[in-house]
């Protein structure tokens, strides 16, 4: 069974005990529970993680590019909290391991301030949800799912045996 990575940036560990009016009430507890529902409807599975260390996060993302290669897993959602405003080091990770990766924000950072209008990551990204508040989730792991099944599907010249 196919694993997806789903990877919380800092402070997400706070979720659900403070600024309800911007990110909700449900705990990150809630939303991995949200995460393994979806992923078992798809036939995944979900690890599920958080640091407030962005070199931890770089760290994880590393590990993924060769599990992804061996086929273990599917791609990474990440929700990078506030270093998707700040780090060229997480753009630079997901670049350097070619590793889908989904980027979801619960708030519509468009509609906020104008300094979380811009993203490292998002250029990285093979998709973005945001403002679905935590229902972004599931619709990340839901995207990523169907992103790589549809290029799994469309036959290359390697898998073709052509040069
Ligand atoms: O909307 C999102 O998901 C964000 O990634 C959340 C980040 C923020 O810096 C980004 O601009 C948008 C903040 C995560 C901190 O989450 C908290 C949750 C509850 C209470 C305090 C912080």
């Amino acid at each position: 069974m196919r694993t997806v990575l789903v990877l919380n940036g800092p402070n997400l560990n706070l979720l659900g005990t403070r600024e309800p009016g911007i990110y909700g009430s449900a705990t990150l507890a809630d939303v991995e529970r949200m995460c393994h529902d979806e992923a078992g409807k798809l036939g995944l599975q979900v690890d599920f993680r958080q640091s407030n260390h962005e070199g931890q996060l770089i760290d994880w993302i590393q590990e993924a590019g060769p599990e992804c290669a061996a086929g273990r897993l599917l791609g990474v959602v990440l929700n990078p909290g506030a270093l998707t405003h700040t780090s060229l080091a997480l753009h630079d990770a997901i670049k350097a391991v070619a590793l889908p990766v989904v980027e979801v924000h619960i708030s519509n950072v468009h509609a906020r301030e104008e300094v979380r209008r811009h993203s490292f990551v998002s250029p990285a990204a093979l998709g973005i949800v945001v403002g679905f508040g935590v229902a972004g989730y599931p619709l990340a792991i839901r995207g990523l799912y169907d992103a790589v099944r549809s290029a799994e599907a469309i036959p290359t010249s390697a898998s073709e045996g052509g040069s």
